[in-house]
């Protein structure tokens, strides 16, 4: 029976049928108040955070490239999206096309797996909003308002770069404002959304104009290859501690200069002894002549040198810690590879990536698919429009229109601004937490400039703008995805399923979701967080795409407003290429998934299987003389 109960399928007549019900949303959004959610849920985060981090870390100016192959596997989803979308307009997205065509045990995998897209992205947003508030803070003080480091990000950060934190209190903070919003009522918050994305769009297309007008093509195509981040070199802040520690200071203040100072001489020594073994790959391959390969070095030696130790002591700090750096890079760089280096496969990809490292590519293919799974994060939010069909006026039509739309803005939007930033800041200089900000207040400094100051300040205010915007919107299809799943009695329908009597919103879920939310902001480093929720959606992703496939053999006949054009090839590649994506991501962040998905199975085996409307004790009391005809709502057939 369970089985059976595992495979049930809601067929899309029940799906259609829930829809007349008296208790359903109010069709209020047209084609742009729908694209314009997109928008609104899209833009944030990780372009004006996360594509610091990737393009420094990841892909160097080549995350241009992982912009458009990330574009791609969306825009194969958004494909799959539009038709499950159009065919089946009810809230719930990704869920619901799953309780339709792979049965209950899929739906609620994926129902808990959206939890990674939609709550645990909002933590994710707001820690990002946390560094562009201090950002912006620092800019119209002129540095004389600041928050205590402590306050401002979460211990593990604070951790690895050898400080000591509390918590991320802005993060918080906005989190508190945002969720107090929801539960009075932004039900009517179309216009509110609409002005938002106004600011963040037009602020995103200033940066693109004011931003091509200062780029330089040297940072393009002139850094060398030595002078990229390695992984290994994450470590240079512990190592270093170590050595402060061993040296007898104690001072917090004084052991965190040391750190810099030691981290600053480190790299520099590193970068030159990187270019010396690039340039050596080289000359053996036959690319380079030795006179090239020792012009190169000495090129990277001259712009190193200033940080170079000068003292005994520094000399010997820097040798000890290059040393651990070398004995740890194997097991660092391997790490990068995400599951392939588990599986092996890092081996057969290593020889592709020095093919193609160049000055543009600096970590190769590999590089580039890794910046491509990271800042794929960037653009989600387009797909939530889909937890919005049920307030759609023409669902049907506007759904898939403003799904394609907004990606589509977005795509272009990402790859310009993509080219801006990596054209304004040698790549591994690029700021990790708020690349665009950042990159216009330093050339407001360099070029002594009170416009490009006040462009600064814009951008730090459509950059706050834009992710507020994402934290709305993406809290608010959580709320429909736990609506629905309560509504199927997955979740308890007491605390998900219902909305206060005045403010008429889930004002219950979205406290207790907004409370995990603020912890998550509050405690995790957002680069982990970034990763789950790439993770989590490329899965959702994947799992939309085959429901495609599936439902073409299992339901050719029910009618498809909008079909995805070349289904064999469309959907089968966003599935293969999403699932690529996928295996770039760090083992780790695999582990975590798997026990996200082991305690949500835990969840169904206990709690949502007895209470579904498939739990056989339900069926049993629907085949009863007198119970609801089959076919008639859900809602109806389960006891309240
Ligand atoms: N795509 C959204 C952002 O970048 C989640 O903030």
């Amino acid at each position: 029976m369970l089985f059976k109960q595992l495979f049930a399928r809601k067929s899309i007549e029940v799906l259609m049928e829930e829809m007349k019900g008296d208790d359903r949303l109010r069709r209020a959004l047209g084609t742009m108040s729908l694209t314009s959610l997109g928008v609104g849920a899209t833009i944030g985060a990780g372009i004006f955070a996360l594509t610091g981090r990737a393009a420094a870390q990841d892909a160097g100016p080549a995350i241009i490239i992982s912009f458009i192959v990330a574009g791609i596997g969306c825009a194969l989803a958004a494909m799959c999206y539009a038709e499950l979308a159009a065919m089946v307009p009810v809230a719930g997205s990704a869920y619901t096309y799953a309780y339709a065509t792979l049965g209950e045990l899929f739906a609620w995998i994926i129902g808990w797996d959206l939890i990674l897209e939609y709550a645990m992205g909002c933590s994710t947003v707001a820690a990002a909003w946390s560094g562009h508030f201090r950002e912006f803070l620092d800019i119209i003080s002129f540095g004389a308002i600041h928050i205590p480091d402590y306050l401002m990000t979460d211990p593990f950060t604070a951790a690895r770069t050898g400080s000591s934190a509390w918590f991320n209190m802005p993060a918080v903070l906005i989190m508190l404002i945002v969720t107090a919003v929801l539960v009075v009522g932004i039900r009517e918050s179309a216009s509110a959304n609409n002005v938002l994305v106004v600011i963040k769009t037009l602020v995103v297309l200033f940066v693109i104009c004011v931003g091509l007008g200062f780029v330089v093509s040297a940072n393009w195509t002139g850094v060398p290859v030595g002078e990229r981040l390695m992984p290994e070199d994450l470590l240079i802040p512990d190592e270093a501690k170590a050595i402060a520690k061993a040296e007898g200071i104690t001072d917090p203040a004084q052991v965190k200069a040391r750190v810099v100072t030691l981290s600053t001489q480190v790299l520099a020594l590193a970068r030159v002894e990187r270019e010396r073994d690039e340039t050596a790959r080289l000359i053996r391959a036959g690319k380079v002549s030795e006179a090239e390969g020792e012009s190169r070095v000495q090129e990277v030696a001259a712009r190193s040198e200033k940080a170079f130790p000068t003292e005994a002591r520094d000399q010997e700090a820097a040798n000890t810690i290059l040393t651990a750096l070398h004995e740890k890079s194997g097991e660092k760089r391997a790490e990068k590879w995400g599951l392939l280096g588990l599986m092996g496969i890092n081996s057969w990809l290593l020889p592709i990536d020095d093919a193609c490292r160049t000055r543009f590519s600096p970590y190769g293919f590999s590089g580039i698919m890794l910046g491509a799974a990271i800042i794929f994060f960037a653009y989600i939010g387009f797909d939530s429009i889909s937890t919005h069909a049920e307030e759609a006026v023409r669902p049907q039509r506007d759904v898939p229109i403003a799904i394609i739309a907004s990606l589509a803005i977005c795509t272009i939007l990402y790859i310009a601004v993509a080219i801006v930033i990596t054209g304004l800041v040698p790549y591994p200089s690029i700021s990790f937490d708020s690349a665009i900000a950042t990159a216009f207040r330093e050339l407001a400094e360099r070029e002594q400039s009170p416009l490009l100051r006040g462009a600064a300040v814009l951008i730090a205010i459509g950059a706050l703008a834009g992710m507020t915007s994402v934290l709305l919107v993406t809290f608010l299809s959580q709320a429909r995805i736990f609506l629905a799943m309560a509504r199927d009695g997955l979740l308890p329908n007491g605390i998900f399923g219902v909305v206060h009597p005045r403010f008429r919103t889930p004002h219950k879920a979205t406290i207790l979701t907004g409370f995990f939310i603020c912890l998550g902001a509050a405690f995790t480093p957002i680069e982990d967080l970034g990763d789950m929720v790439s993770i989590g959606t490329l899965m959702a992703f994947v799992i939309v795409c085959a429901a495609v496939l599936i439902l073409r053999k299992t339901r050719p006949d029910v009618e498809r407003p909008f079909r995805c054009p070349a289904v064999g090839i469309i959907a089968t590649s966003g599935l293969v290429l999403n699932l690529f994506m996928m295996l770039f991501l760090s083992w780790i962040t695999w582990l975590r998934l798997l026990v996200w998905l082991v305690v949500g199975l835990a969840i169904y085996y206990f709690y949502g299987r007895h209470r579904s409307a498939f739990a056989p004790t339900l069926v049993r009391e629907i085949a009863k003389p007198g119970a609801p005809r089959t076919g008639t709502r859900l809602d109806e057939m389960r006891p309240r």
